[in-house]
């Protein structure tokens, strides 16, 4: 992804798992190799919400440094069936220290947002990485 302001670009790698895969062994065990982290949630389902927390806890678990990253309420289209109101998602966020986004895969509606938002700070905790203090992402991998 181009890193708006400058001729540089941050190659993202996902890895994509299934909200089911919580407990699996090969998730859990990649989990100590993240940078960022992306957790989505379908912002008409409630217990899709509520999991939220639970995956936070299985990637902090899993590393030493606070993993960085966004929540992303998906199926915003779906308005009428918005159990999850945005300021519950707003909340959350703010206590995982997560930056939050609403979008609708289906309507390809601020899908990218997100995703240049982890570009931009990945690239700029490389930058300037004493500028990012607590939440200084590591780029390379940690050996243990
Ligand atoms: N209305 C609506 N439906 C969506 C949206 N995004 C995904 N869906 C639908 O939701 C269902 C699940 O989508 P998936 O892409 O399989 O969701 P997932 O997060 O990968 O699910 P798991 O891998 O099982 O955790 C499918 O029927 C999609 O078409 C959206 O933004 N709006
Ligand atoms: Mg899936």
């Amino acid at each position: 992804m181009n890193i708006p302001e400058t001729r540089d670009s941050v190659e993202l790698f996902l890895y994509d798992t299934a909200g089911k895969d919580i407990f699996s062994d090969i998730v859990t065990a990649h989990l100590h190799d993240v940078s960022m982290v992306a957790y989505v949630y379908d912002a008409s389902n409630e217990a899709s919400f509520q999991h939220i927390t639970r995956w936070h806890e299985m990637v902090q678990s899993s590393n030493k440094k606070k993993i960085p990253g966004v929540l992303i309420a998906n199926k915003m289209d779906l308005r009428d069936r918005n159990l999850v109101e945005t300021s519950l998602g707003e909340e959350l966020a703010q206590k995982l220290s997560l930056t939050y986004f609403e979008c609708s895969a289906k309507d390809m509606q601020q899908t990218d947002v997100p995703f240049q938002h982890l570009a931009k700070a990945f690239y700029d905790s490389q930058m300037n990485p004493s500028m990012v203090g607590e939440q200084q992402l590591v780029a390379e991998d940690d050996d243990e």
